[in-house]
């Protein structure tokens, strides 16, 4: 595993489009007493292009008001205002993903559009969880495509973990039902289970989410404890509809962000904390096992403002 600062580089070069934009914004500031009009708006227009959403930006703008720094901010202070004022709104839905269903296993159900990086989060859930001495069983439930329980299968090579597998078009909610007596019989802690995201035929998607719940619900009450929606922070805006769309058709209950090492748009994470207030258990800065971290909103602040420090100021 890399050490913290690894992977806040990894976040911060990540988050950079979305910070480099109010930093472009930014520029020519220097040397300004206060802030005037034309430059609030300017870095109101910078906030809402990086995503955040225009009821936060405009809390942010009021926040520089001339009033409030009567002998002037700098950039360094714009930057912790912006940091502290996100991680206000992403301090109350960080939550972990933890184990703690009684009786076990924990049904973790995982859905989302596919390419949003399903089965590699599975991958570093499972490598985590397999870290803490839990055991964890994978179920490859994208029974739509061949290659898509493969992949599942090498990542539970990779991370030492069983993975119960059918055939390619088999009835998705089979396989669960199949895969959760087969992690009661071998004592599992954890279950996660993969699932297919074929976004363009919506009814379709819901009929086999509903059912997978479905018969898990019959097995185990409880189950599936968790279903943890998987989004890319490169697809920006549209990760906001499709929280809307699997919230509907799957009950989503908590969100993971990958792929926000690559030219990220992360703004969006804080936008869907105010809209839905759903939980953000973790974020994939990378394709390796290791890369999953738990949700640090002040990191997460800092790294998107292009502040030094998480939220404090
Ligand atoms: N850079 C980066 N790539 C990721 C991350 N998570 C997933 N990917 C890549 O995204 C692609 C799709 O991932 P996959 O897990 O197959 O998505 P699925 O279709 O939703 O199951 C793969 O090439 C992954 O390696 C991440 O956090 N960072
Ligand atoms: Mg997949």
């Amino acid at each position: 595993m890399s050490e913290p600062t690894g992977w806040l580089a990894k976040l911060r070069s990540g988050l950079a489009r979305s910070s480099d934009r109010l930093g472009a914004n930014l520029t020519g500031l220097f040397g300004t007493a206060t802030l005037d009009q034309d430059r609030l708006d300017a870095i109101e227009e910078a906030l809402i292009a990086s995503d955040l959403g225009p009821a936060l930006a405009g809390r942010i703008v009021a926040q520089l008001a001339p009033e409030k720094y009567p002998r002037g901010i700098d950039e360094a202070g714009v930057r912790a205002v912006v940091a502290a004022e996100v991680a206000k709104v992403l301090a109350p839905v960080a939550r972990p993903l933890h184990v703690t269903a009684f009786p076990r296993p924990q049904v973790i159900l995982v859905v989302g559009v596919n390419g949003s990086g399903k089965t590699t989060t599975i991958a570093k859930l499972a490598h985590l969880f397999a870290e803490q001495d839990y055991q964890v069983m994978l179920a490859a439930g994208d029974t739509f495509r061949a290659a898509a329980i493969e992949q599942l299968k090498i990542w539970g090579g990779r991370a030492g973990v069983p993975v119960i597998a059918g055939e390619q078009g088999a009835d998705a909610a089979g396989l669960a039902f199949t895969a959760l007596a087969a992690a009661r019989e071998a004592g599992s802690d954890v279950l996660i289970i993969d699932t297919a995201g074929r976004l363009q035929n919506k009814a379709g998607l819901m009929d086999e989410l509903a059912k997978i719940k479905r018969v898990l619900a019959k097995a185990m009450p409880a189950a599936p404890h968790d279903v943890v929606l998987v989004l890319d922070a490169t697809t920006g805006q549209n990760a906001l509809q499709q929280i809307e769309v699997f919230r509907e058709v799957a009950g989503v209950t908590g969100l993971v962000m990958t792929k926000l090492d690559g030219t990220a748009r992360g703004g969006v994470l804080v936008a869907a904390a105010e809209r839905f207030g759903l939980p953000i258990h973790a974020v994939g800065v990378g394709e390796g096992m290791g890369d999953l971290r738990p949700f640090d909103p002040a990191d997460f602040a800092a790294a998107l403002a292009g502040a030094e420090t998480g939220g404090v100021r």
